[in-house]
């Protein structure tokens, strides 16, 4: 059975490696990835002796949380006992503090200071987020830099380390239309994300081949539409209660989901579903097969407009984030005549919903409102008119940021349209260097995205997105002035210890000494 906890692992690792190395008592070789903006070291330790107080504030629920999180994790030490408390302890303990900051001097909601003493270590923030952003350099910390100081107790190396991030959107992308992930796989694979500071999921929730989200007034798009997948498998879908069991698992971790439509093209599971979606009023056949271009909505039906008004209000009760996504993507099938008042009309829909738009470059060509986001993943000219038009832009690369693209030409899943995508490449361009033109104010972060036409299982998932988006991560966090591979690779390779802990099926890449 497939993955044993975090913290179950945690007691085997540190019962079979911890415990024997040499001792690092220097919190600059921290290793921790997103590498954090500022460190400084004192170089001592702080010792996860018997036992450790998690002190949080009294009237604060979401640190409690976020301490209950933590206690749990260290709980699995080996001797160590770690004990939530809302009051200071008369004798002195080990004490981890987790502490909001309203002085206004800690700017950024997901900024966080780390302060590392002998016998206290002070977690301060000015936000749960920020709070919650720090607790995993902190988990970093222990799993990577734990020596053995004494008689069967762990060592953190004492120092301080500053962090915020650079942008404020750090996302992957799931592609749960064309093959179909269950509940477990998505909660796992939020888990996994949110240890290197990732702040979004998005999904992509419909495409030809499946429509995934329950939508009651429109109840045969899963009754039909969900029923099968690329290669002809049986699908699925989310309901309304798991679905929104999906945003609240995210929100503990402090990640906002957003839902994708796409559309005017990839909705043949759609057009399957309600023949008066299609201009000749028959339903098409499902689809399983991996062509991308042929199918659109009836642009200039009432009908259609109507559909969409009734999904977006149903996905935008579920979706507390401030955006839904439309795709726009690749709608060969839809001249460009139709797409630019059709994308118009449906902005306006989601406007009205009290959201605002993302959609892939090719929305560019539409009038964008204020606060629409273009999501650029491959053409420059879609990417600049939307600058022009003054939009803001995701960035995703595809010859950079695609997890479905291959390793290499030995890799036996993935495509290559983009190209090969090695570790190395994945980790050094530099947001801003994209293309001409492109300047910091443009950007409102990195996606990564994982389109799954050959990935099928979460092990699958695994592999395409282990350790790219490692790389990722730290672009979008930390933005690496210019990214210098040799240092980071070093880094990259003590994760195996991570990732090996969390039951990851990471791709080794031959070109990182992995620990
Ligand atoms: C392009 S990128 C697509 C997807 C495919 C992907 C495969 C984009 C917006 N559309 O429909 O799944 O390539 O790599």
């Amino acid at each position: 059975m497939k993955k044993l906890t975090f913290s179950m692992s945690l007691v085997l690792i540190i019962t079979l490696t911890g415990c024997t190395g040499k001792m690092n008592s220097d919190l600059n070789n921290n290793n921790i990835i997103p590498r954090p903006r500022s460190v400084t070291s004192t170089s001592d330790y702080f010792s996860l002796n018997k036992k450790v107080i998690i002190l949080v504030p009294k009237q604060d629920e979401l640190l409690k949380n976020i301490g209950r999180y933590l206690t749990q994790e260290l709980a699995f030490f080996p001797g160590t006992e770690a004990m939530l408390r809302t009051t200071k302890s008369l004798f002195p303990k080990q004490t981890i503090e987790l502490i909001i900051d309203s002085t206004g001097t800690i700017k950024d909601k997901e900024a966080y200071k780390l302060k590392i003493d002998k016998r206290k270590i002070s977690l301060s923030a000015s936000s749960a987020e920020g709070i919650f952003r720090g607790i995993q350099s902190l988990r970093q910390l222990i799993i990577l830099n734990s020596r053995e100081v004494g008689s069967g107790s762990l060592g953190i190396p004492t120092g301080e380390i500053t962090d915020y991030p650079e942008f404020e959107y750090r996302g992957v992308m799931l592609d749960v239309a064309r093959h179909f992930f269950g509940m477990e796989d998505i909660k796992r694979y939020i888990e996994l994300v949110s240890l290197y500071k990732i702040n979004v999921l998005h999904l992509h929730l419909s495409d030809d081949q499946g429509w995934r989200i329950e939508i009651k007034s429109w109840p045969k798009l899963t009754e039909v539409g969900s029923l099968t997948q690329v290669g002809g498998g049986k699908g699925g879908f989310y309901s309304q209660d798991e679905y929104n069991e999906i945003v609240k698992y995210a929100a503990d971790r402090f990640i906002t989901i957003i839902p994708e439509i796409d559309m005017p093209g990839h909705i043949n599971a759609a057009l399957a579903s309600y023949p008066e979606l299609n201009c000749d009023n028959k339903t098409t056949e499902l689809y399983t097969g991996t062509r991308v271009g042929f199918s659109n909505l009836c642009t200039v039906n009432e009908i259609t407009y109507k559909f969409i008004d009734d999904v977006i209000a149903e996905l935008a009760l579920m979706t507390p984030g401030p955006y839904i996504h439309i795709g726009g993507d690749e709608s060969h099938a839809t001249a460009l005549k139709d797409y630019i008042p059709f994308i118009n009309r449906v902005q306006d829909i989601i406007a009205s919903h009290g959201k605002t738009m993302i959609g892939w470059d090719e929305i560019s060509h539409a009038g964008l409102k204020s606060g629409s986001v273009v999501q650029y993943w491959g053409s420059e000219e879609n990417a600049k008119r939307g600058i022009a038009k003054g939009a803001k832009l995701i960035l995703s690369p595809a010859s950079k940021c695609y997890l479905d693209m291959q390793y290499d030409s030995s890799s036996v899943m993935g495509l290559n349209w983009a190209g090969y995508i090695e570790v190395y490449t994945a980790y050094t361009w530099s947001p801003v260097d994209l293309f001409n033109g492109l300047s910091r104010e443009n950007i409102i972060g990195i996606e990564s995205p994982l389109w799954t036409e050959t990935v099928e299982t979460m092990d699958n998932i695994e592999y395409m997105v282990f350790p790219r988006l490692i790389g990722h991560a730290e672009i979008g966090w930390s933005d690496p002035e210019p990214p210098d591979w040799e240092e980071y690779k070093n880094r990259l390779g003590k994760h195996s210890i991570l990732l090996d802990m969390l039951d990851i099926d990471f791709y080794r890449s031959p070109f990182v000494n992995w620990e």
